[in-house]
């Protein structure tokens, strides 16, 4: 967590600003989701919560300057330390102590704002990028973490492969992978499990439904685990009985991912992953049918930076974390997607698994 904090510095003096509010990348920055805002300086990082997180938060981050905040005045424990108000007025407490002239912030609530600018008067300026920007390059922790949810997103997509079999609903298979995913450790989804057969295979954003799985049906099982925060995410297409075209769509995006993953390494452009399996589902004929981008970063969040995108313009750095998943959505026949979380080296890559 220093390391981070010591990074955001080097940017707050980039930038020239004394002070930086983070809510939105609070968590990132204490390092545990006690933590609702987090305020760094060249001096000093303080973080702020809620009463109820108090000893959460001391118990779970480095940052030894922890202040609470409360909206109602209850009686306290013996040496407990707690202020009385909303966590505006908090963060203007810390502004003023810090003397902060130019302040950045991600994401403040606009009557919080300007609450804020009224009880500590300075130039605050809306710059979420310089923590997003960050955080695309993951700590050796955080690839670790990355690393654990995907194994258990693993797990969970073996149990789902068994279940594959007609008469058995999307419900149902959901239901069981995400049983198996939280025994094997996870904290929760990283978000709704997708199960999508037949008629619903190629609405890319079907969840799972009663429907019951047929003879014939493309299935595509998308799934995600939590660890320690941190989000897997990962797609497979089965299929019962299927025809040569199905099977041919879903042997198509197999190895357009393939193809786009060979390419990914420090230094190549985003734009130039999503080129290589866009052409290669294009010149099969179906580039009407591939209708979303070839990735994103995953991290603390599910989606985010860098884009693997035609129009992105990120480029790829190692210890990067982006997902590759190349789609095709043929409708009266079926959906195809295949999905990895990708770990970008300096030579190459590394398959999240
Ligand atoms: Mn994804």
């Amino acid at each position: 967590m220093i390391t981070i904090i010591n990074r955001l510095r080097r940017e707050l003096f980039a930038q020239g600003l004394d002070a930086y509010v983070a809510v939105r990348n609070a968590r990132y920055l204490a390092g545990t989701d006690a933590a609702s805002i987090v305020i760094v300086s060249e001096q000093r990082a303080t973080m702020l919560c809620s009463r109820l997180e108090l000893d959460r938060a001391r118990r779970d981050s480095s940052i030894r300057d922890v202040r609470a905040y409360s909206p109602y005045r209850t009686p306290l424990r013996r040496g407990e330390r707690v202020k009385f108000c909303k966590p505006w007025q908090l963060i203007a407490d810390c502004l003023r102590e810090l003397d902060a002239r130019a302040i950045g912030f991600d994401c403040v609530k606009s009557a919080s704002l300007r609450k804020l600018r009224a009880a500590h008067k300075a130039s605050y300026r809306e710059l979420p990028g310089v923590i997003l920007k960050m955080r695309e390059i993951k700590s050796r922790q955080e690839i670790a973490k990355l690393r654990m949810a995907a194994r258990i997103a693993v797990k969970g997509m073996r149990c789902a492969a068994e279940l594959i079999e007609v008469g058995r609903s999307e419900l149902e298979i959901a239901a069981e992978a995400e049983h198996a995913m939280r025994r094997a450790g996870s904290e929760g989804t990283s978000f709704s499990t997708i199960v999508a057969s037949g008629r619903n295979s190629w609405l890319p954003h079907s969840t799972a439904t009663r429907r019951r799985l047929r003879r014939g049906d493309l299935i595509i099982i998308d799934l995600g685990a939590k660890y320690e925060g941190y989000c897997s995410d990962m797609t497979r297409t089965f299929a019962i009985s299927p025809t040569r075209k199905q099977l041919k769509l879903v042997e198509l995006v197999k190895r357009a991912q393939k193809a786009a993953i060979a390419r990914v390494r420090d230094g190549v452009r985003a734009s130039a992953i999503d080129k290589v399996a866009r052409d290669f589902i294009s010149r099969a004929g179906y580039a009407s049918s591939y209708l979303h981008s070839t990735g994103h970063g995953v991290g603390l969040e599910i989606h985010e930076s860098p884009s693997l995108a035609p129009d992105s313009r990120d480029v790829l750095r190692k210890d990067m974390v982006t997902t590759v998943e190349p789609g095709i959505y043929l409708p009266g026949v079926g959906g195809a997607r295949w999905e990895d979380m990708v770990l970008v080296t300096t030579g190459g890559h590394e398959i999240l698994a």
